[in-house]
């Protein structure tokens, strides 16, 4: 029987695979001593491969799976779902008896190798309808068998929501009532959400925080950082959760950005930063009261130029995570 373990992630194309880079980053620097996989599509440039071979143990090209249900991806308006049916591949390495799949929009901030005590399947709950899991993180079995039934059950029933959270939940469909040990901490894939839906228990538990979940359609790798100044450029979505999102990008100018220029050379490649200087002039920072503000929070307007910046946000992020 296999004996070891692995933290698997996947990406189908570069933008994600800069999420994969430093979520495999962030894995070694919380020193995990379980093997690193990244399973890769077809269209991952060479220069990409590269980089992630430095930082995975194992680089695995597979075949992209389409759901095919574009009626149900429309609706949803994420056809970028369609080929997480890719996730299912993740049964079919054997070679590992026991492992962790985790999405490429995630930063680990603290070591999490305790999952593998857990059992297949775990995950936590999903923040939008907590009866289902959350498959952006779960610890399951590589198995032939399991593999061929998901797709038989792929084939029959098809994916409530079009993509992979569907499909797993259908097949797993007893995570809700089974057995609570299956059921993981929050801390563990920790989302936006929470934040804005959920304060009083972010401020009581945040801090104890070990994934991090850029949940929803805008990802860190979507913003333009200048590493100037360290901060990103334009609005920034009020669910993206802007000091880790600044974690995130500090971890990939300083750790991964080097070696894709090392890759690239003198090619051209969108490195998603930039270096010169905009405009510096202090910001006027409105007159609101702090009812007025969080009212104004709560409501969706957020003044990201000016009280709500990242580093008035990263100074609060910073008391609460004390
Ligand atoms: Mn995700």
């Amino acid at each position: 029987m296999a004996a070891e373990q692995a933290f698997v992630t996947l990406t189908t194309n570069d933008s994600y695979a800069r999420g994969a880079m430093v979520l495999g980053k962030s894995l070694r620097n919380h020193k995990t001593s379980k093997k690193l996989v990244v399973l890769i599509g077809p269209h991952v440039s060479n220069q990409t491969r590269a980089v992630l071979h430095k930082i995975f143990d194992e680089v695995r090209v597979v075949d992209v799976l389409n759901s095919g249900d574009t009626a149900t991806l429309t609706m949803m308006k994420r056809p970028d779902l369609g080929v997480t049916f890719t996730t299912l591949h993740c049964w079919t390495l054997t070679h590992y008896s026991k492992s962790v799949f985790m999405d490429a929009d995630k930063l680990v901030v603290s070591n999490i190798d305790e999952l593998f005590d857990r059992e297949e399947l775990s995950a936590t709950p999903d923040p939008g309808w907590p009866d289902c899991f959350n498959s952006g993180l779960f610890v399951f079995c590589p198995s032939n068998e399991t593999y061929s039934k998901l797709l038989k059950y792929c084939k029959e029933h098809g994916s409530f929501d079009g993509g992979d959270q569907g499909v797993l939940n259908g097949f797993f469909s007893d995570w809700t009532t089974a057995d609570i040990n299956k059921h993981l901490p929050f801390i563990y894939n920790m989302s936006s959400i929470a934040i804005y839906t959920y304060l009083p228990a972010f401020k009581q538990f945040g801090a104890n925080a070990k994934v991090v979940h850029f949940l929803g359609e805008m990802k860190p790798w979507s913003y333009t950082y200048n590493l100037t100044q360290g901060r990103l450029r334009g609005d920034v979505q009020a669910s993206s959760q802007p000091g880790f999102l600044l974690q995130w990008w500090a971890l990939y100018s300083a750790e991964v950005l080097p070696a894709l220029i090392r890759e690239y050379g003198d090619q051209r490649f969108d490195s998603g930063c930039e270096e010169e200087a905009v405009e510096s002039e202090e910001r006027v920072q409105p007159l609101v009261s702090s009812a007025e503000r969080r009212h104004l929070w709560e409501q969706g307007q957020i003044d990201y130029m000016g009280i709500d910046s990242f580093d008035n946000i990263q100074k609060k992020l910073d008391v609460f995570l004390k």
